[in-house]
């Protein structure tokens, strides 16, 4: 496939096999729609029938050569993607490595250069794009739906209006938090940068936060930590290097951490067909991602892992997926799925929540003697902040930006402004220059050319709080939530697992009410979570005009 080996003729032949794929399940979607007002069916025939209405991600309409025009766009919006590449000081590098680049370069310009650079990625894609969603809507008309966002929007046993005010009030309930944290990452930026790069008031620039789309800010931790009691004594990917360990062994902690639950070790077909690092002959998709090929146990996962702290949160994280996809592999063809699809994004985060100081002593990573004392807290959750928090307002506004896109309401000479102003709003950032007229910055994200729904993320970072709250509960923690770790665990993984081989045969609200005993989503687990430290934020912003 041309995940793993892009060229002319695998993308020629991946274009040819998801025309022949959307055809097939257009076909059906159109035989299920036909039962839409048709009453008495039980339960059980009527959620099959909806699902096959509305399990596509692109459908296209009838029209001839659609499907196919659909498919060859959708594959060169992917490798044009997967192809790539930005400039690090003059000097031509892929998006993997750019990508990582951008959590240990400290040079703005070098900075700005490699976000500038990188983003040139998307200018292709403009047209391509624009025509997409006409393809799309087209085919959402014709099965019911008012527009393509109005069909992914639809996939959360509620009505479509319903799950966007969801969206809204679970962002809401979170976003002091970000407010805070942008206010005092803001004041360090100032500090280290000064006035010129950085100023003290507004929009942070978005090339300074130690990631591409600024969608995790942990990688610049080192800029914003507090004296003392800021240095947490570890960082897992330096553990790692000392231990001499590589990629395979980050995937075989991680499976050990399954494994510890209950969880049956990984097929060796996973390791015999699993693509960890990156080929060095040809051009692959690094963008991180699992698969389940014969939706038995011919699980892999396809990385280009790097020995560094956010991989390793990675790994967790595919490796969720697939142990979401083996527990629930006895349901019917339809219901091979997560509750709803954030729930299959939250169980490798969830996982890796459990990856606390004290389990790494018990992994063999730390020393004992290195665990940090109750006075780094404050550090330990400033970090976790970081990585968690930012991704709020970041996995809201993507796909916010594409229902917009979809219903029309942005049309294609405002695409790039549209994103702008929703990065600016919600994540309160700013491009590190003046965009050219010819930019198209969502492209230069993988899930836009991707195609792969973004609201999944925004559910799972509030999911794997209420996943991770529910299941120190269940192991009877007593101690300050973010220190526990159910490592082990056999009794909370086997209340896991029984979620879990429900796959999607339930509505989502009566899987969360299996493991965590409620049925509600809420933004309450990880505000507790973060709960010490949203009161030292507010300390250290004193005085400062936060907000932007
Ligand atoms: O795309 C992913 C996973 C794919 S299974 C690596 N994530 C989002 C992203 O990278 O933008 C995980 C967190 C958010
Ligand atoms: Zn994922």
């Amino acid at each position: 496939m041309n995940a793993t080996h892009i060229t002319d003729d695998t993308d020629a032949m991946a274009a040819d096999a998801g025309a022949e794929g959307t055809l097939l399940q257009v076909k059906l979607a159109k035989e299920a729609a036909r039962f839409n007002n048709v009453t008495g069916l039980d339960a059980d025939t009527a959620r099959k029938l909806f699902l096959l209405r509305q399990a596509i991600v692109l459908p296209a309409p009838d029209t001839p050569g659609a499907a196919q025009e659909l498919a060859e766009i959708a594959t060169r919006l992917q490798s044009t993607y997967g192809k790539g590449k930005g400039t690090v000081r003059g000097q031509e590098t892929g998006g993997n490595d750019i990508e990582a680049l951008m959590g240990t370069e400290r040079d703005p310009k070098v900075l700005k250069e490699m976000w500038e650079s990188w983003h040139k990625v998307g200018t292709p894609m403009a047209a391509d794009y624009a025509r997409l969603v006409e393809i799309a809507n087209a085919g959402a008309k014709e099965l019911g739906f008012a527009d393509t966002g109005a069909m992914w929007r639809a996939g959360y046993d509620m009505p479509a209006a319903d799950f966007e005010r969801l969206v809204d009030r679970l962002l809401a309930e979170v976003m002091p938090l970000y407010t805070d944290l942008h206010c005092y990452t803001r004041t360090q930026l100032n500090a280290k940068y000064g006035d010129a790069v950085q100023p003290k008031t507004g929009p942070i620039r978005a090339d300074l936060l130690g990631n591409m789309w600024a969608q995790q800010w942990d990688s610049i931790y080192d800029v914003v930590a507090p004296k003392g009691a800021g240095d947490v004594g570890y960082d897992i990917g330096e553990l790692l290097v000392s231990k001499n360990a590589g990629p395979l062994e980050m995937v075989r902690h991680g499976e050990n951490f399954y494994s510890s639950l209950g969880f049956a070790p990984l097929p060796d077909t996973f390791w015999k067909r699993s693509q960890f690092t990156k080929p060095a002959d040809r051009e692959v998709v690094c963008h991180a991602s699992a698969w389940d090929l014969d939706n038995k146990d011919d699980l892999r996962i396809k990385m280009c892992i790097k020995v560094n702290a956010t991989d390793f949160v990675t790994i967790h994280h595919e490796l969720g997926h697939n142990y979401y996809q083996r527990a629930y592999n006895k349901q019917p063809y339809l219901y091979l799925n997560s509750a709803n699809d954030g729930f299959h994004e939250a169980i490798g985060d969830w996982a890796a929540l459990n990856v606390t100081p004290e389990y790494l002593v018990k992994v063999g990573l730390l020393g004992a003697e290195k665990v940090p004392d109750a006075s780094r807290d404050i550090g330990l959750l400033l970090r976790q902040a970081m990585e968690k928090v930012p991704g709020m307002p970041w996995t809201a506004l993507v796909d916010k930006w594409r229902w917009g896109v979809f219903s029309g309401e942005t049309r294609p000479a405002d695409y790039n402004k549209a994103w702008t102003d929703l990065r600016l709003r919600y994540q309160g950032i700013v491009p590190p220059g003046e965009r050219p007229a010819d930019a198209f910055d969502p492209g230069a994200k993988y899930h836009i050319p991707g195609n792969t729904p973004y609201a999944r993320y925004f559910l799972a970072r509030i999911l794997q709080f209420q996943f991770y709250e529910a299941a120190c509960k269940q192991a009877g923690w007593k101690g300050p939530l973010h220190r526990c770790s159910v490592y082990g665990d056999k009794a909370v993984g086997a209340k896991l697992n029984a979620m879990l081989e429900m796959g999607m045969a339930k509505p989502w609200p009566e899987a969360l009410k299996a493991f965590t005993g409620s049925d509600q989503m809420s933004g309450k687990a990880m505000l507790a979570y973060f709960a010490p430290l949203h009161a030292w934020l507010k300390q250290q912003n004193k005085g400062q005009q936060c907000g932007w």
